[in-house]
């Protein structure tokens, strides 16, 4: 069990990532002026290393202006590289902002007006580029302006078609390039739109079964989004697992349905974070533990980097208590009597079928007499969760 006096130091193969805006946020918000000034990137790169940060994400306007020319684009790609071969740190995915500029206020590659889905594919089959010249493996596309206010705003079906036209055609330009690059879709229920397409992350699975190229598109689920829809976060992202759809993660804390808050991870529903660790660390996923969380407003740069740090520690000592309640023979004994081992069996035995199934009202009141003690397993998890085991 690890202490207070104990250091908790993330190194890189802990495979800690943050995204460029995420402290380098300057705390603008609708009601209120930037709190912080600009960081360059180059500033955060060197922070989040020395902290034990494996990798920065960022979106082409992060890095570049966007009326930058190709050669004012390239003289900035040529610096982060110089910068990520110094401090030893990797460009772990790249995403196209597709929201920001007025250009794209009724969507991207489902705009109605069809110049500007052209422009934002365009938009992005150039970032493509560079994230294949960075040997970046995973490109992150978050819709959030894909989207309406009111229902005969836009013809969803319609809407739904042009998005997979545009998924399907990057895909095509991937292959064709012969890239090495898989795209993560990032599902989001509402803000900035009233409501947005791809909403949770059942929606995206469903849309990518849809696509020419299922097996090139999964999922980045994000903590806050799925909360944000009152929805389990740790059930999302086993349904990912399970779906072979976990490509990427966005980890941060959300406390309920409401604004998406962009906490440090753990900072809002804790119980939900232990069980997340606990899931992520018994899986096969071995890409990056991505942040993508706000400073608060009310920090200085300071607090910024105690932020940005108090992420990967928070990951670390959860990675922690949930190896302790694995490895506890009360949990293991209590998780037997739960019948996990039981649901982890098929229903029927080899040989049988459909067929051999009997209904029976006695065996059915006989099999309700049972009891799961889920109650006493929740207790233990939350003993562990404080240390007080
Ligand atoms: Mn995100």
């Amino acid at each position: 069990m690890l202490t207070p006096a104990q250091d908790i130091k993330p190194t890189k193969a802990d495979k800690f990532a943050f995204g460029l805006w995420t402290v380098g946020w300057q705390a603008r918000d609708p009601f209120g002026d930037a709190t912080r000034r600009a960081l360059d990137p180059v500033e955060s790169l060197e922070r989040l290393s020395e902290l034990g940060a494996w990798g920065v994400s960022f979106h082409d306007d992060d890095l570049v202006a966007f009326d930058a020319d190709e050669s004012a684009r390239r003289a900035r790609f040529d610096e982060w590289k110089s910068a990520l071969d110094r401090t030893g740190m990797v460009t772990s995915m790249m995403t196209t902002n597709l929201f920001t500029h007025p250009v794209f206020k009724d969507g991207a590659f489902t705009s109605n007006d069809r110049d500007v889905r052209r422009l934002a594919i365009a938009k992005t089959r150039r970032n493509v580029d560079y994230a294949a010249e960075l040997g970046v493996p995973t490109y992150v596309m978050w819709g959030g302006r894909e989207g309406s206010e009111m229902d005969a705003a836009k013809d969803i079906r319609d809407a739904l078609q042009r998005y997979k036209e545009g998924v399907d055609l990057l895909c095509q330009y991937v292959i064709d390039q012969g890239y090495d690059l898989r795209f993560a879709i990032e599902p989001k229920p509402n803000e900035p739109r009233g409501d947005i397409l791809l909403p949770t992350v059942g929606h995206a699975i469903a849309f990518i079964d849809q696509l020419q190229y299922p097996d090139m598109v999964g999922l980045n689920p994000e903590t806050g989004h799925e909360q944000m829809a009152g929805l389990n976060y740790v059930h999302a992202i086993a349904q990912a697992l399970w779906s072979g759809k976990l490509f990427h993660i966005d980890l941060n804390g959300q406390r309920g349905i409401k604004y998406d808050q962009d906490l440090v991870f753990g900072h809002g529903d804790l119980t939900s974070a232990f069980f997340l660790v606990d899931l992520i660390e018994r899986s096969d996923y071995s890409g990056p533990k991505h942040f993508d969380y706000k400073p608060m407003r009310t920090e200085d740069l300071d607090g910024v980097w105690a932020s940005a740090e108090a992420n990967m520690r928070m990951y670390l000592m959860l990675r922690d208590r949930a190896r302790s309640f694995r490895e506890d023979p009360a949990v293991q004994q209590a998780l037997k009597a739960s019948g996990l081992e039981s649901l982890a069996e098929p229903t029927l035995t080899p040989g049988e079928t459909i067929d051999d199934l009997t209904f029976s009202a006695e065996a059915a009141e006989r099999l309700s007499d049972r009891g799961y003690g889920y109650v006493q397993l929740s207790q233990l998890a939350v003993e562990h969760l404080l240390g007080a085991r």
